[in-house]
């Protein structure tokens, strides 16, 4: 549907004589009356006022949360709780064109395991990158438990770069969980499996089956993992749980806690009783201490070998090197954390009601003074309990993880069975005050919870279950992510939050003024290998090339241009049987103006953000008609913002006939289009004049819009020489068309000078001169 012209020239000219901002219009209703007809209390009010955002308002931090098992990361605000956006990572995004475009689908292509694409991830923990142990907002990474995959995610667009394999596990739970520096990211296996990949049968499990943990090598400079410097502890046949990294006085270490130690194989098939059964049957676990920073020198020195391409460090070897001990950990723990002044280590034991903090200088006296209780059935030394342990607190039952306030010694753990967080103490050993969420929360966030200064005010509980908190949508219930005031002595619960979107497991959240996001990318950009494309197009440089080679396979190659409110080109033409491959840029500078491209039938849909060049590859298989299109509602002829492929068939030989307008212009129609543009002009003059007569020039808004608008007037211009050109030749038709062109150009000018000019006037400008 167009948009009458009239209309819109109508309502340019209305803004722009409104001068002043209307008076706002408040409905009868009293604070008091809202109240008392949505059934809200005092407190309810109290509540809302500490999450509502009002329009155009900003949140004080960012979070990055597990998608779980949807392969992707979920961005919101606290304290609005409002979603900002799906990250595409390891599941194809059609939104983001992620998995749709040639250059993305290279990032997915880096995640194959044994030749096969693998389209989903099951996300479980995000890590910020740290520099002196503080998040520093430059790349997040998330891991994918079902596979063992890692992602790095830059946080200056927010898109996936590269995606790793681990080269010897079958699952990889225990990641991801950064160093100080970045220097390393951890990720731990969980599922023991053969390191070989090969077929063991289960009756070799404790000698063949193994599990380990993973420093992948960050190079801080590309900002890319670097698998040639990563190393890998082989470790026992036990699940590997989570990880953190030591910090402080425990810098260079690395704890993993872990259950099933008792290498128990279930079977019920083979009348075996449960894994859930064997799996929890002894008393304690162990809690892995490992020493990254010597096990890095050792790799420096060429004295770790590597298998499959990869540095691996053997359980025999980690021994002899005192890189590995072990420690008792209560019945099947779940998550370890280490306290912002790396002096203490969390482990809480899912089956049990305590919180068990370990003493990192009692472990190292341990360790120097060679005092261990035994060996395990490997070798490895095991610390004793009392050599290790600061201290128990008895928190709840089914205590899972562990983060801290900004206040010295205060912790909070979340509840699983009890389904409470619980804020504790850890230097005094005593509870402080438990809060019942709902229901059965995971993992719980404090806001920069997890680093050597964490800012406190806020804890999210990533509930597991939603059951009856929001209006019901069929069996399948979205996760409950509960907001929490912790400000004050007492937790306050504020929010909550349907997150319908796979099972978040842990999330993370950095203040937002830490985060510097680009608005449009370099032009020409290749965004996901972060380099110029090969395939940049310039405008008035369009082409479309058919190259055949010498066994008459032939390609339609088309180096494309996208600007509101068109795609260049419009019409592309190729035969039955030709591989096509589309190169689009977007010529656009402005913030927000994207353009998609999707076709009819190829399984096409770009996403084209200002400055990007995106591709996409097929076989035209099949002759026929294939419509394409702009997909973001980018400009009021954006419907217009269309093409044609056309597919012509083996042998086709094309007619004589041209093109025939559906509609005929004259002279008159020429003329009274020409009078319109120089009255629209005459608007465009006036906003300009009351632009440039105030300090616009201190608005970075405005000032883009300005630019905007000045590329948009120079387009115009081009327009109205064709359109005089033709008219001197008395080419009425063309003459009318391009100066239809002409005001579409003015529109979109006259647009932004709009937007610029209500911006000022919201923003208390000053007239200037
Ligand atoms: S795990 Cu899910 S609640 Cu994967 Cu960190 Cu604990
Ligand atoms: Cu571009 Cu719609």
């Amino acid at each position: 549907m167009k948009i009458p012209r009239k209309s819109l020239f109508t309502a340019v000219t209305a803004a722009l004589f409104s001068l002043s901002v209307a008076a706002p219009v408040w409905s009868a209703d009293t604070l008091k009356d809202v109240m008392k007809k949505r059934g809200l209390t005092e407190k309810d009010i109290l509540a809302a006022a500490k999450t509502y955002t009002p329009t155009g308002g900003r949140d004080e931090y960012i979070v990055l949360s597990s998608g779980g098992q949807s392969g992707q990361l979920i961005v919101y605000g606290i304290p609005s709780m409002r979603i900002l956006k799906y990250v595409a990572v390891f599941t194809p995004e059609p939104w983001q064109g992620y998995g749709f475009d040639d250059e993305s689908k290279a990032v997915l292509a880096q995640g194959r395991i044994n030749g096969k694409d693998i389209t989903y991830g099951d996300t479980h923990h995000p890590a910020i990158s740290e520099t002196n142990g503080d998040y520093d907002g430059r790349y997040v990474f998330i891991n994918d438990k079902a596979n063992p995959r890692i992602a790095v995610i830059d946080l200056h667009d927010f898109e996936t770069k590269q995606i790793v394999v681990n080269p010897f596990f079958s699952s990889a739970h225990g990641g991801t969980f950064v160093t100080p520096n970045t220097e390393y990211v951890m990720e731990a296996a969980q599922y023991p499996a053969p390191f070989s990949r090969d077929f063991v049968p289960l009756e070799e499990f404790n000698d063949k089956y193994r599990g380990g943990l993973t420093y992948w090598k960050f190079d801080n400079e590309k900002g890319r993992l670097d698998p040639s410097q990563s190393f890998t502890f082989e470790l026992p046949p036990y699940s590997q749980d989570l990880s953190d990294a030591g910090k402080g006085p425990s810098m260079g270490w690395g704890f993993t806690n872990s259950f099933c130690s008792e290498r128990y194989v279930g079977g019920n098939e083979r009348g075996r009783p449960p894994f859930e059964a064997g799996c929890s049957s002894k008393d304690t676990d162990f809690l892995h201490v490992t020493n990254w920073k010597k096990a890095a020198e050792l790799v420096k020195a060429g004295k770790v070998k590597k298998v499959k391409g990869s540095y691996l460090i053997p359980i025999k070897q980690a021994i002899k090197e005192k890189l590995l001990y072990l420690v008792p950990e209560p019945k099947s723990p779940h998550g370890v954390d280490v306290t912002p002044d790396g002096k203490r280590i969390v482990v809480s034991g899912k089956l049990d009601s305590h919180t068990w903090v370990y003493s990192f200088d009692k472990i190292m006296k341990a360790i120097k003074a060679g005092k261990f209780e035994g060996k395990d059935a490997y070798g490895i030394p095991i610390i004793a309990l009392k050599d290790a342990l600061d201290k128990s607190v008895n928190v709840g039952l089914g205590p899972l993880h562990t983060q801290f306030d900004s206040k010295p010694c205060v912790a909070y753990t979340s509840i699983y069975v009890d389904s409470m967080i619980t804020k504790w103490d850890y230097c005094k050993g005593k509870v402080l005050d438990q809060l019942p969420i709902h229901y059965n929360v995971g993992h719980l966030m404090t806001m920069e919870g997890d680093t050597v200064s964490p800012d406190g005010k806020y804890l999210v509980a990533l509930n597991k279950l939603a059951i009856d908190r929001f209006n019901p949508v069929g069996p399948l219930h979205p996760q409950n992510h509960q907001l929490i005031d912790i400000s004050g002595d007492k937790m306050e619960l504020l929010y909550d939050m349907p997150l319908p979107l796979g099972e978040p497991h842990y999330a993370v959240a950095i203040k937002a003024d830490k985060l510097k996001p680009a608005i449009r990318y370099k032009s020409g950009w290749n965004s996901r290998a972060d380099k110029r494309s090969e395939y940049k197009t310039r405008a008035g440089r369009e082409k479309t090339e058919r190259t055949c080679d010498a066994s008459g396979k032939c390609t339609v190659e088309v180096y494309g241009t996208t600007i509101r409110s068109h795609i260049t080109p419009e019409i592309i033409e190729a035969q039955e049987g030709d591989t096509v491959k589309l190169h689009f840029t977007n010529l656009e500078r402005a913030e927000d103006e994207v353009h998609g491209f999707a076709m009819y039938g190829q399984n096409v849909q770009l996403s084209m953000e200002p400055g990007k060049t995106a591709s996409a590859t097929f076989v035209a298989d099949k002759a026929g008609v294939y419509p394409y299109y702009c997909t973001e509602f980018c400009s009021a002829l954006h419907l217009e913002m269309e093409g044609y492929l056309l597919v012509k068939p083996k042998g086709y030989k094309a007619t004589k006939a041209s093109l025939k307008a559906g509609t005929n212009y004259t002279k008159a129609d020429y003329e009274k289009q020409v009078k319109t543009n120089l009255e629209t002009q005459k608007v465009i003059d006036q906003v300009v004049g009351f632009i440039t007569s105030h300090n616009y020039k201190d608005f970075p808004t405005v000032v883009a819009l300005v630019e905007d608008a000045t590329d948009q007037l120079g387009f115009a211009k081009d327009a109205r020489a064709k359109a005089e050109a033709a008219a001197a030749k008395g080419d009425w038709n063309n003459a009318m068309l391009w100066a239809n062109q002409w005001w579409q150009y003015q529109v979109k000018t006259a647009d932004l000078g709009l937007r610029a000019k209500t911006y000022l006037e919201e923003h208390g400008a000053k007239k200037v001169k």
